[in-house]
């Protein structure tokens, strides 16, 4: 009688090469956990600046095509932002008061910053201050006044101002900075 042996493949795996298999994964993972952990933050905090980017643009846009003044809130404590019309819907008492009234039109419905952005002051080079190029002291990380971006029917800004974005880790230390600039020819910056 005589004992044919298995094909390799249906031995199983010995209990070395289980162990084998064990460290690599072990070792991938401590290799690309730190990665990952930075990398959802600030994937989500580009991608916040961008769409807040893309939010002043089209502000800009309405305005020049509507031929009036279209405003941009941006709302800190709530991280969110909404395009609409601040002009009362025919009641002149409610023009300009940054609150989005019964009948003013909204052209963009309120948009949240993804989880862990925020607005907040950005220092941008981590120097300990706030005064470096595209740099937002304001502890709210909104320096245009009354926390709108205005622009007018011939696509300039009403005011000027800096946004500044903050992404948080889970722990809700701040993982890294933007910001977004606004300049009185309207001319856009992110950094
Ligand atoms: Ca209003
Ligand atoms: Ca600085
Ligand atoms: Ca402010």
């Amino acid at each position: 009688m005589h004992h044919r042996s298995k094909p390799a493949s249906e031995q199983g795996f010995t209990l070395i090469e289980v162990v084998v298999v064990v460290v690599i994964i072990a070792v991938l993972a401590a290799i690309a956990l730190p990665t990952l952990i930075d990398f959802l933050p600030n994937f989500r905090l580009r991608s916040a600046s961008r769409d807040l980017y893309s939010a002043i643009l089209q502000t800009k846009a309405e305005a020049i095509q509507r031929s009036q003044n279209v405003t941009l809130l941006l709302d800190s404590p709530a991280d969110t932002y909404t395009i609409f019309i601040d002009d009362g819907g025919g009641t002149p008492a409610n023009a300009n008061n940054r609150i989005i009234d019964a009948q003013e039109t909204v052209i963009s419905s309120t948009t949240p910053f993804p989880t862990g952005v925020i607005f907040g002051p950005a220092d941008l080079n981590n120097d300990g201050d706030f005064i470096d190029a595209g740099e937002i002291a304001d502890a709210d990380g909104i320096s245009f006044v009354n926390n709108v971006i205005v622009f007018s029917a011939r696509g300039l800004p009403v005011g000027i101002g800096t946004v500044g974005l903050r992404a948080l880790a889970s722990d809700g230390s701040v993982v890294r900075q933007r910001s977004i600039t606004v300049s009185s020819g309207g001319r856009i910056r992110t950094q």
